[in-house]
């Protein structure tokens, strides 16, 4: 059996609980060795070296992509599994109907077993981070321990990582301690794979103690813990016990031509476009408006004295989706990814670039797809095959957007003037309305609902629940978390206002009838207007609704007013049927629905009688 070469810390490290805790994880998983990561450049091109020369990686040509890289991964790893993602509590009615439940006791007797020697023949990493800037009061600090360089290079993106986050630590702070293996330990010997992961996949959340073990996967969600495991299904638990909301959802500026800027947070479930909205160009037809980014993702949002609420990105880096990205639609991210990228899952080309699925019109003659095969137009036709995997994606530093906005690090957060929530549905929700008022607002949001995408592992298209695009990321109760956002809507004095968008209506013929992208400038400029009391609205069964006329269509030849029409229609019979759905998940909650949902319920009811 081998033991650690290493298990003393630097000197510089000055926190005793963590320093015993990366002992006691060492004495657990028996790795080769530990480093401490110190969050530097060198660092990172040391771990890509190692990758390179082990087969697991590829460096892009540098007059292509500086300082970037390729990873493909295993075939059976492609996503987070949803399936195999817990949350642990003593109750199981503290985790809700929307968790896999277990108790704390027993997975973690099942975890240790699993964790038994599973770094052997591997280094350990310690990963310091900060999830927002470095000491602001909305910040929280984790420690993520990993066997995987992949990991650790792109929490170095993802995040503010490494010796800084010790220091700020100091000798006793706090952290979230978040334990992740790729569960493949390498006996004497033996040769390692291009990509480690193991059949049993276990990803673990303890609200209780604030604590995540992940097990089995190198992937995105499933391994870089401070994204989605950290700062949404912990944080959310946290976010309930001290008032504040940690959310799956984008953050924007809008400037007006007079210099007017407002906030808005948007919830779009994976793969929804979230990254396209946050980074949107406003048609140049439209006179000077700008849409700055703060977040793509995750936000976490705090009441601030003046009674708004405050909201900042968590996140340092972009993990966007690759396919359908492109000059066309998201101008702002190809101009992110010019260097100082990795890619995941994506081809490579023959002149050592990346290469996925709607980056240019004319694909590639030739090039190895994410599978490693070779891949040309032909054998797509013949064999349907895709270059890049429908989930591959894009780590990018935050900083290098060129939309990014100027206070996208003001550790006191940007004030949020609306909410808006959206899903892909190709039938029954209108481009876009307000609700009535936050509770309506809250409603809307409770019963969102979304065509299922590659970003989970499962089946795709099918239409599933997916409150404030959450249901993957509540890390308690569905019915207390409502419950919570209603709570602080009425809590703040100045509460944003909450509206629906829906940018996937399609047609009888099957085609989207909204052309999307830039064009959702015209829906967001209805909204900031909304906020700022300059512009108008009828009223629909459904909430406060835009006519033709209430968006400015300068320059636009896409949509007439027949297709507004139609985008905006209520179909009474399919509202009842949706209806019947909201019921079928509001049972789901039982006695921990807010009763106040309910009867907007039933109100909607009444509405949808013709
Ligand atoms: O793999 S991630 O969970 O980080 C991406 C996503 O599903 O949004
Ligand atoms: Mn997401």
């Amino acid at each position: 059996m081998n033991q650690p070469k290493q298990y003393a810390a630097p000197a510089y490290v000055k926190h005793a609980r963590l320093i015993a805790w990366v002992n006691e994880v060492a004495a657990l998983t028996e790795p080769e060795a530990i480093v401490w990561c110190d969050g530097t450049l060198q660092e990172s091109d040391k771990l890509c070296e190692l990758m390179i020369a082990g087969g697991s990686m590829v460096k892009l040509d540098p007059a292509k992509r500086k300082n970037s890289y390729l990873v493909q991964s295993d075939p059976s790893d492609v996503a987070r599994v949803e399936d195999r993602t817990f949350v642990c509590t003593p109750d199981p009615e503290e985790a809700g109907p929307n968790n896999n439940w277990e108790h704390p006791d027993k997975m973690k007797e099942t975890l240790r077993g699993l964790f038994k020697g599973c770094m052997r023949g591997r280094t350990m990493y310690v990963v310091p981070f900060s999830m927002g800037p470095i000491g602001s009061p909305i910040a929280h600090i984790g420690v993520e321990l990993s066997d995987s360089p992949y990991v650790v290079i792109n929490m170095r993106i993802m995040t503010r990582m490494g010796r800084a986050v010790l220091d700020q630590l100091g000798s006793d702070g706090i952290f979230v301690p978040c334990l992740h293996s790729v569960g493949h330990p390498l006996e004497a010997g033996q040769k390692d794979v291009k990509w480690p992961c193991n059949k049993t996949k276990y990803i673990c959340h303890f609200p209780e103690t604030r604590e995540i073990w992940s097990f089995g996967s190198g992937y995105g969600g499933n391994a870089l813990l401070g994204k989605k495991c950290f700062a949404l299904r912990i944080a959310s638990t946290m976010a309930r016990d001290e008032g504040w909301l940690a959310e799956h959802m984008l953050i924007l500026g809008v400037e007006s031509p007079q210099g007017e800027k407002s906030y808005v947070a948007a919830a779009f479930p994976s793969a929804c476009g979230k990254t396209n909205f946050a980074m949107l160009i406003p048609p140049q037809s439209m006179g000077g408006w700008k849409v700055t980014t703060v977040g793509d993702d995750i936000a976490w949002i705090k009441p601030g004295k003046d009674g708004r609420l405050y909201a900042i990105n968590p996140e340092a880096g972009f993990f966007g989706v690759a396919p359908g990205t492109s000059e066309k639609t998201n101008f702002n991210a190809m101009a992110t990814l010019k260097e100082n990228i990795i890619f995941t899952n994506v081809a490579l080309t023959d002149d050592g670039d990346v290469w996925w699925e709607g980056m240019s019109k004319e694909p590639p003659a030739h090039c190895i797809d994410w599978q490693g095969q070779d891949w040309t137009p032909a054998i797509a036709k013949e064999t349907g095959r895709k270059a890049a995997h429908p989930n591959s994606r894009f780590t990018a530093p935050a900083s290098q957007c060129p939309s990014i906005d100027k206070d996208w690090e003001n550790p006191a957060g940007v004030p949020i003037s609306a909410f808006i929530f959206g899903g892909r549905r190709s039938t029954t929700v209108p481009l876009v309305f307000e609700a009535f008022n936050w509770n309506y607002g809250v409603y809307m949001a409770a019963t969102l609902g979304s065509e299922t995408t590659a970003a989970a592992v499962g089946a795709q298209g099918v239409v599933r629940r997916d409150p404030f695009a959450m249901l993957p990321f509540c890390g308690y109760h569905m019915g207390d978390y409502f419950n919570h956002w209603l709570r602080i809507g009425h809590q703040v004095e100045h509460a944003p206002r909450i509206f629906t968008v829906n940018w996937f209506r399609q047609d009888a013929q099957g085609n989207f009838m909204w052309p999307g992208f830039g064009e959702n400038m015209r829906v967001l400029k209805w909204i900031v207007g909304r906020c700022g009391g300059k512009a108008d609205a009828r009223q629909s069964a459904l909430g406060w609704m835009p006519r033709f006329e209430d968006l400015d269509w300068s320059g636009s030849e896409d949509v007439t007013k027949e297709q507004f029409d139609q985008l905006t229609t209520i179909d009474t019979d399919a509202w009842r049927e949706e209806l019947k759905l909201h019921a079928e998940w509001f049972d789901k909650l039982k006695s921990r629905l807010p009763r106040s949902l309910t009867l907007k319920r039933e109100l909607f009811e009444l509405a949808m009688v013709d």
